[in-house]
């Protein structure tokens, strides 16, 4: 029998053209003529623009044109909401050029298109911009203040909009509670890193009506239609295609960024392609960031550390404008509980304005901030009680038997009820402590008290809703001349591996050799209909439809190939791309012959003529007596479509433990063990999986000790390049352990489950749990992240554990 493809671990089919440099990213489009584009963006993070004069840089030599808000006509009005709800009472998005009033440093306030770069930044300079600054919001807290200073001066407060809900009785659970403990615990202001930024390529045709867009984005198709709706024509007339992607990480998931709208209206306007790249600076001010969230619990416990009510009031921080809504609180609340029964809560939140970047999901959308509550206020729990880190987890977990686990109260961000569909929390933590050896480490720990380095160990568990709505679908068709399979798809890949993880769920269900499969991804004209990559979808959806489509292929290719061997289609199977009578491989067909002969031309020009003609008709005939043509309804060739939308989100899950070692006279962190559990239900790929959570884990690495966007009081990131806000190397990214586990998901045919964002959501409440271990004899309590190395020295220093403590 022939091993599977799918399962299998296996590099990327994708590596040896990227790293040989073969690679196309949007910069490299080949695109004769491209004017390029800079932005013009206000200094100020408030202020009402008085003046504005442009005419010395449209004066500039190799200028095209320079283009303010009161030239865009009928484009300047609002970008769109993406996600109304009704509890969303002061949704504001921008124009794509601010007019009067501009709301965050990096807001574009005017548009130079020039010859080149160059000189587009050389007029730039010329550019005379008046502001009159208005007070500045940044601190959530002052925000909500009574008289607080407002974010947009048309707006009574700076809540956008507050949305409460509840599981059971918490009030009844907190009047009854043995103990009620209150905290408040906060995750930084951060934003995704990707290589490549953002960046696109417009060009019309010669009479202006149909649009080709080059964009490194996310999400094609929606892209599509938001620019047919600004430009109202047919969504036919717009071909959107992203080349390779460097790292999207959700801030490319966004659609429509302000430039997403100029940059073709430009190139329209002056009947030219329009190339806008965007740079590193333009990256942090103008890109949108994430994470700000200020969570305020109290927990209810019995004497035995069971949970019996949680309660939780965040505020979110979402920048000057909301174009998502409430999304992000609301995919936060939907994880509260975590692996935990927790059968009481209340959660609620409210979006509050500043005068920053924009927020949108950012890898883990909301999610690592549940986490972190959900794990440090077990862990209070264990410490207020004197219980053991890994048991008090047991006490409340979800059983292995529970599941689907439901959460009547609480809906998802796509607004179903939460019910987790499968899982094993406690075979998940068994794995775990098994391989930690936690006797020996707690030996270690001892020994490190006697020195400067102090070895902590902190874990924490998570779930997280994966393959959120709506639909995706997928293209199989089996070339009739060569016999390639060729899948084609509308979402998106920034690094995920998709043409190796399709390729291997098509070679599967079609019988195909892996090697004869080739994958197209994220353009509107190979593939009509499509969402696009985040919320840990691809696998869920793309390739449940790719399972779909294929598997109809296989269903009429076993049926015309039973007509070409005049068997019946029971007495065939498939392998390798070849369709043979079962007990006698010598009688078969190949699928490719299959596909020339699904074709009413199937007597075509090459040399399986023969071979064909001497095999019966694959399509039955109904008329002729002889001749070529067929007459029949059958559809020609051996190609599907498939879609495929899930009925509410799978649950991946998993539990992280890290063994640290803190420096107590430099504040240095170092991982000396990294383990993980990892359960995203049915793995198609194990080495891409492994890849998937090791680059989250880097990133949530980067998110615990080196990645906060630093914000002064004006509004200005302090911090906006990357010889400042601090990437993990290798070097400090720890060599992970890894151990999948695997319960199916019951809710789509792989019984697959999301596996893109999981690695990033635990970090944070991993490396704050260990730190509190290091410096655990001491009483520290870890309940914001990220921290810098001279905060953990003024923990360690605050806590004893430092010999100079009070040197600082
Ligand atoms: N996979 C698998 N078996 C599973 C689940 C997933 O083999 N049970 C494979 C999939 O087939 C796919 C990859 O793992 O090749 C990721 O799948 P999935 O979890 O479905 O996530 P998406 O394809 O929807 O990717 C989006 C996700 C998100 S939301 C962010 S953010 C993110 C991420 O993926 N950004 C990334 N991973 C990234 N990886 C890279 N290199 N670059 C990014 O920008």
């Amino acid at each position: 029998m022939k091993e599977r493809v799918f399962g299998k671990r296996m590099p990327r089919t994708s590596d040896e053209r990227l790293l040989r440099g073969r690679g196309m990213y949007v910069d490299d489009v080949p695109v004769r003529g491209a004017l390029e584009v800079v932005f013009v963006r206000s200094p100020h993070a408030h202020a009402r623009i008085t003046e504005i004069d442009l005419e010395e840089a449209r004066a500039t030599p190799g200028v095209h044109a320079v283009y303010g808000a009161g030239d865009l006509g009928a484009f300047d009005r609002p970008l769109p909401l993406l996600f109304p709800h009704p509890d969303l009472v002061e949704p504001r998005t921008q124009n794509p050029i601010a007019s009067d009033e501009v709301h965050y440093a990096g807001q574009i306030v005017a548009m130079i298109v020039a010859e080149d770069r160059y000189v587009a930044e050389d007029a730039r300079e010329r550019v005379r911009l008046e502001l009159d600054p208005l007070p500045v919001v940044v601190d959530v807290d002052a925000a909500l203040e009574d008289g607080a200073d407002q974010v947009h001066s048309d707006m009574e407060g700076n809540v956008s909009g507050h949305i409460v809900q509840q599981v059971g009785d918490p009030d009844a659970a907190f009047r009854d509670a043995h103990l009620v403990l209150r905290h408040r615990y906060i995750l930084e202001r951060s934003a995704a890193m990707p290589m490549e930024t953002r960046g696109m390529v417009a060009e019309w045709d010669p009479r202006g009506e149909e649009l080709m867009l080059w964009n490194a984005t996310q999400v094609v198709h929606p892209l599509r239609s938001g620019l047919a709706q600004f430009f109202d024509i047919p969504e036919s007339r717009i071909r959107i295609t992203a080349p390779d992607t460097g790292g999207g990480f959700g801030v490319k998931g966004f659609f429509m960024y302000p430039e997403e709208v100029l940059v073709p209206w430009a190139a329209r306007e002056l009947r030219r392609p329009v190339k806008w790249i965007e740079d590193r600076v333009e990256h942090f001010t103008a890109s949108h960031h994430e994470r700000t969230q200020i969570h305020d619990v109290e927990i209810a416990v019995t004497e035995d550390g069971v949970v019996t009510a949680l309660r939780d009031e965040f505020l979110v921080d979402t920048g000057a404008f909301v174009p998502y809504g409430l999304e992000l609180g609301r995919i936060t609340a939907g994880q509260i509980g975590g692996a935990y029964r927790i059968p009481n809560i209340h959660v609620g939140f409210r979006g509050v304005y500043t005068n920053t970047v924009v927020c949108t999901p950012y890898r883990g959308a909301g999610r690592p901030h549940m986490c972190f509550v959900t794990e440090r206020a077990l862990d209070d729990v264990a410490r207020a009680l004197g219980i053991d880190q890994f048991e008090v987890r047991r006490r409340n977990f979800v059983g292995d038997d529970e599941f689907p686990y439901r959460r009547d109260g609480l809906v998802t961000a796509d607004g179903f009820t939460v019910i987790m569909d499968s899982g094993a929390y406690f075979t998940q933590m068994s794995m775990l402590e098994e391989a930690l050896d936690m006797p020996a480490l707690r030996e270690a720990q001892a020994a490190s008290r006697e020195t400067t380095k102090l070895l902590g160990v902190g874990l924490a568990c998570y779930v997280e809703s994966t393959g959120g709505g709506p639909y995706e679908g997928a293209h199989v068709i089996v070339e009739p001349d060569t016999g390639t399979v060729r899948v084609t798809t509308g979402f998106t890949d920034q690094g995920q591996s998709h043409s190796t993880t399709l390729a291997q769920v098509a070679a599967e269900r079609l019988g195909a050799d892996l090697a004869s499969v080739q994958v197209e991804l994220g353009d509107t004209a190979k593939f009509r209909w499509g969402i696009g990559t985040y919320a840990s979808r691809g696998a869920v959806h793309g390739a449940s439809a790719v399972d779909r489509a294929a598997g109809t292929v296989r269903d009429k290719a076993l049926r015309l190939a039973a007509n070409m061997l005049e068997v019946s289609p029971a007495d065939l199977e498939v392998e390798d791309g070849r369709i043979s009578v079962k007990g006698s491989p010598g009688t078969s067909v190949t699928l490719g012959q299959v596909a020339k002969a699904a074709k009413p031309d199937r007597y075509g020009f090459d040399n399986d003529l023969a071979a064909l003609a001497a095999l019966g008709p694959a399509v039955p005939r109904e008329s002729s007596d002889e001749g070529p043509l067929l007459h029949s309804d059958e559809e020609p060739g051996l190609e599907a479509t498939g879609f495929f939308s899930p009925q509410n989100s799978t649950w991946a899950s998993g539990v992280h433990a890290a063994v640290i070692e803190l420096d107590t006279e430099t504040g240095a962190v170092r991982f000396v063990r990294y383990v993980v559990v990892h359960d995203c239900g049915i793995v198609i790929n194990p080495l891409v999986v492994d890849g998937q959570v090791i680059g989250g884990i880097a990133q949530g690495v980067g998110g615990s000790f080196y990645e906060r966007l630093a914000y002064d009081a004006q509004g200005q990131i302090q911090n906006a390049s990357l010889m400042d806000f601090l990437i993990p190397y290798a070097t400090e990214v720890p060599e992970v352990e890894l151990h999948h586990l695997e319960t199916p998901s019951p809710l789509n045919p792989l019984g697959v489950k999301g596996a893109g964002e999981g690695g990033a959501i635990p970090v944070p409440a991993v490396a704050a749990a260990a730190i509190d271990d290091a410096l655990s004899a001491f009483g520290v309590a870890v309940r914001r992240m990220p921290l810098d190395p001279e905060e953990l020295m003024d923990l360690a220093a605050a806590s004893g554990a430092h010999s100079d403590k009070g040197d600082r």
